[in-house]
């Protein structure tokens, strides 16, 4: 990494657990993310000071596992590889990669940081791509996953900007803004119809494949013009995940009752997005 991108008066950088970690923070928000994945562990607006993000306190940080929480980034591929394969992680393979930093600036908007993973090369994926990822820091958090083509021949991939947010209480959650139909893959993956009102009571993993344009969370604790919004752009679904409680307490880097405190919204592509030779396609999350 060129280390004099470090020396931005906006940028903080610490080795925790051998990893770096970079708080960005200006007049407008501070953020902080771990290049172990360029995976982002939190966003906090100072209009508000309210932090967006939800991290599991028994997270992974040391870089050798995938981090539970905050927003990792799913690609060439999304969930299981279609050709399953031991060798073909879950969620592809650049969350567990370490990053580095290739550009950072500050326009009215905030502070704006640019980051590539070491390779984009990986079993089970074809395509010559580069891949950044763009995050800017103001009074929303604008995280921008860019896809280019560098090769000669059109490649297909999946993605998703996967962001646990954190809630007061799952039970004071509702979502707005879905609609249509979604695959439930709790449920062999039938198709069914967005319910409303959007409550979590169970276990949720569903693909909605209507790509709304914003979602807002909903939080009964928090007043109307506090709530959470995400807008997306690029996406052809939205994914909707809580494990619940005993897929929670399966899981080894979260608390049994960790499902209480957060809800996942991600932007995501799950169809398949044909990018051509020379173009790029940019998948795009802002939460504000
Ligand atoms: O986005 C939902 C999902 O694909 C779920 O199926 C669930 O397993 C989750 O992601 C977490 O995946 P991970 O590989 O991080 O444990």
């Amino acid at each position: 990494m060129n280390n004099s991108l470090l020396s931005h008066p906006h940028l903080n950088s610490q080795q925790k657990q051998g990893v770096t970690h970079i708080k960005i923070e200006n007049a407008l928000a501070s953020c902080e993310l771990s290049l172990y994945g360029a995976h982002i562990l939190s966003f906090k607006p100072k209009h508000d000071l309210r932090e967006r993000i939800y991290m599991s306190p028994a997270a992974i940080m040391d870089g050798t596992k995938a981090i539970r929480g905050g927003i990792p980034i799913c690609w060439p591929w999304f969930g299981p590889h279609q050709a399953p394969n031991a060798a073909y992680p879950q969620h592809g393979y650049v969350r567990t990669q370490t990053w580095h930093m290739v550009a950072v600036s500050d326009n009215k908007k905030g502070t704006q940081i640019s980051l590539q993973p070491a390779s984009t090369k990986g079993e089970g994926f074809e395509g010559h791509a580069e891949l950044t990822l763009q995050i800017t820091v103001g009074k929303s958090l604008t995280i921008k996953l860019i896809t280019e083509n560098k090769g000669e021949t059109a490649f297909s991939y999946n993605a998703a900007l996967h962001s646990y947010f954190t809630v007061s209480h799952i039970d004071n959650v509702q979502l707005a803004g879905l609609q249509g139909d979604y695959l439930d893959k709790v449920d062999n993956g039938i198709q069914k119809t967005t319910p409303v009102p959007y409550r979590f009571a169970q276990e949720v993993d569903r693909i909605q494949l209507t790509p709304s344009p914003e979602v807002v969370i909903n939080d009964s604790q928090l007043d109307n013009s506090q709530q959470t919004q995400v807008l997306s752009q690029g996406h052809d679904s939205l994914v909707i995940w809580n494990p619940w409680a005993e897929k929670s307490a399966a899981l080894a880097d979260m608390p049994d009752n960790g499902y209480l405190s957060f809800c996942c919204v991600e932007t995501a592509v799950t169809q398949g997005h044909v990018v051509e030779a020379g173009n790029q396609h940019v998948l795009q999350q802002i939460i504000c």
